[in-house]
């Protein structure tokens, strides 16, 4: 069995409302290692990139203000079956839902509502694979290729 990777991402909410330590406690007593990770302020171009698949979406100009709000924690998380793990640790996407229904889920403890809900999850191995690859290029085998002028 091999253990497999996941982009985890602390949200603006969850940094301000100072949750980054719990949520790393937990990352790391569900059994996961964090492979990598990154404090950065994303911009309107990053966020809009990253969330592409969102973006004729009508709460899509709402979720990049968000999303740029502040900082955010974004962490590679490695363990077998990290994908589908670290998704059911964070519960559903609506953290005011969470609240009733997963109790004891991270959008549940630091969450808000269906915006806000604190962290971001990859959802299959191709998100975890694109999105890995968007914020740390050189992690995953075949991403570390130089441009013809970078050489
Ligand atoms: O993967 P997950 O984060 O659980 O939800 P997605 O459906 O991929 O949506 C991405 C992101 O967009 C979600 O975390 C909050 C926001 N969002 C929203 O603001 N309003 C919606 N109706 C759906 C999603
Ligand atoms: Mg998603």
């Amino acid at each position: 069995i091999e253990s497999e990777l996941t982009l985890a991402i602390v949200k603006p909410d969850g940094i301000s409302g100072n949750y980054s330590s719990s949520i790393m406690h937990i990352i790391l007593q569900s059994g996961f290692t964090i492979q990598t990770q990154a404090t950065l302020h994303l911009d309107e171009h990053t966020v809009t990139t990253f969330y592409a698949e969102h973006s004729t979406k009508s709460f899509f100009p709402s979720l990049v203000k968000y999303m740029t709000s502040g900082p955010v924690l974004i962490m590679v998380l490695e363990k077998v079956n990290a994908i589908a793990d670290w998704r059911t640790l964070i519960g559903p996407t609506d953290a005011r839902k969470a609240k009733i229904t997963h109790p004891d889920s991270i959008r549940a403890m630091c969450g808000e509502d269906l915006e806000r809900n604190c962290v971001h999850g990859s959802d299959s191995r191709e998100s975890a694979a694109r999105e890995i690859s968007f914020f740390f290029p050189n992690l995953l085998s075949g991403g570390t290729t130089l441009k013809h002028d970078e050489l």
